[in-house]
């Protein structure tokens, strides 16, 4: 399950050496829950299956696949996340704290890759630098960019590349994100174009280099420092943004200016923004190149050693759903036989066309009504109802098309060694009774 990590030969493992010895292990007749698991849900053994048959033979219920159990992060200022690491510190949003539509800052995820650096003295005297293949090399004050350039306000999605790393097998190297490495905040900032035209793009001025004021955690160097294609850099939606939800930025997020590059790997939104640089070629900073946010165009074999050097830099970030009014495991009252549930979903440049929920298994699919984002590069609102046969253990199995019709597939695809773009299709237990 996405969001956990494993035990040391776990049933998840098992699972995948010895399917049918697991299965064997964990049901005694294939229609009741026995197992060693269900730490989620508490004590649950014994559980009725109604829908068992359509279990798919050699798959781990959700209930079953959580290894040891997560630690939380204990922060002021920040809800109980799930605590990824704590040098570099990164915490992931549990799916059931991404209900609201705008994502508030204590549940906002934490990704870092050096130190968080020390507040800025005087937030209005930061300084930001345009240099590179401009025709006039620009340094600008906040001040100087509110008072210069007009002020925008959307609510943007910033999506960790790595998000749904969990879902990879064999394991890929990083943080072992669920799906909570997203949120949506309302961000308030000045558009990077009007910034670059202000500066003048040249002929060769093709890709961005970001920089910002953290180092990395070896003390030397910058912690990351990532570029993209100037496409992107003109987008209307991609800001560099001063305030999160009317708040000035807190100083977790990139105080007091930061990049953002909605749809776009999150490590593109630079966090206490210092400078960026236009260049003719692309940017070679820590986190570019090799298997650093980079997918292999062909296929690799699953687990192989690669050095990345004919992947293409990961770009638009894959469609992904949450379930977010009920947690992972939840517990409803005997005798519930419909349920009202909802969550989000976000298909990186593109919008979502349809989110589709399956409580028995995969065997019927079920459309979820879906809301149209308020603005571009904003997640979506899903919501509907289904149904239980009978009070039992069920999974709700929830996946969202893009509006080019790709679906969230069955298992993670395209196997990678740092472990980008894994989306698949997520389970939820629930017991009923
Ligand atoms: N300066 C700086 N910017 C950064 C990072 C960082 O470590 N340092 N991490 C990046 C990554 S990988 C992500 S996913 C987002 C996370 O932003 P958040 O911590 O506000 O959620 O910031 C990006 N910008
Ligand atoms: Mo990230």
């Amino acid at each position: 399950m996405p969001g956990y990590k494993r035990t040391e030969r776990s049933v998840a493992e098992l699972y995948r050496d010895d399917p049918e010895r697991a299965d064997a292990l964990v049901w005694g007749r294939r229609d009741t829950l026995k197992g060693a698991g269900l730490a989620a849900m508490g004590v649950a053994l014994g559980s009725a299956i109604p829908f068992a048959r359509h279990l798919p033979s050699g798959m781990l219920p959700a209930a079953l696949a959580q290894g040891t159990a997560p630690q939380f992060l204990q922060m002021e200022g920040k809800a109980r996340l799930i605590l990824q690491g704590e040098r570099p510190l990164n915490a992931e949003t549990p799916e059931a704290l991404l209900d609201d539509d705008v994502t508030p800052a204590d549940k906002f995820f934490i990704r870092n890759n050096g130190s968080v650096p020390e507040p800025a003295g005087d937030p209005r005297a930061w300084k930001i630098t345009v240099d590179g293949e401009v025709n006039t090399p620009l340094e600008l004050t906040l001040g100087d960019l509110e008072a210069r350039f007009p002020l925008v306000t959307a609510r943007l999605q910033m999506e960790c590349g790595g998000n749904g790393r969990a879902g990879f097998s064999p394991q890929a190297a990083g943080n072992q994100w669920g799906n909570g490495a997203i949120s949506n905040a309302e961000w308030t900032g000045v558009r990077l174009r009007d910034v670059l035209r202000a500066a003048g793009l040249k002929e060769g001025a093709k890709f961005t280099g970001h920089h910002g004021a953290d180092t990395h955690l070896s003390a030397q160097g910058p912690a990351i420092s990532r570029g993209m294609r100037i496409d992107k850099a003109m987008e209307e939606d991609t800001l560099i943004a001063i305030r999160m939800n009317g708040q000035p930025i807190p100083q977790m997020h990139g105080a007091p200016a930061r990049l953002l590059v909605p749809g776009w790997p999150g490590s593109l939104s630079q966090k206490w923004f210092t400078r960026i640089e236009l260049k003719a070629t692309p940017h070679t900073g820590r986190g570019m190149g090799g298997t650093s946010y980079r997918m292999p165009v062909r296929p690799i074999v699953p687990g192989s050693r690669n050095n990345g050097a004919d992947f293409a830099d990961m770009e638009s970030m894959p469609v992904r759903s949450v379930l977010t009014s009920h947690a992972h495991g939840a517990r409803l009252p005997a005798g519930t036989r419909a349920l009202d549930i909802r969550g989000q979903a976000w298909a990186g440049d593109l919008s979502v066309r349809a989110v589709d929920v399956s409580v028995d298994f995969g065997q019927s699919w079920q459309a979820m009504a879906v809301a149209a984002p308020p603005n571009r590069h904003a997640w979506q609102r899903w919501s509907g109802r289904v149904a239980f046969p009978s009070d039992g253990y069920f999974e709700i199995w929830y996946r969202a098309t893009d509006s080019n019709g790709r679906m969230q597939p069955h298992a993670a695809a395209n196997w990678n060694p740092q472990g980008y773009g894994a989306n698949p299709i997520s389970r939820a237990a629930v017991l009923v009774g």
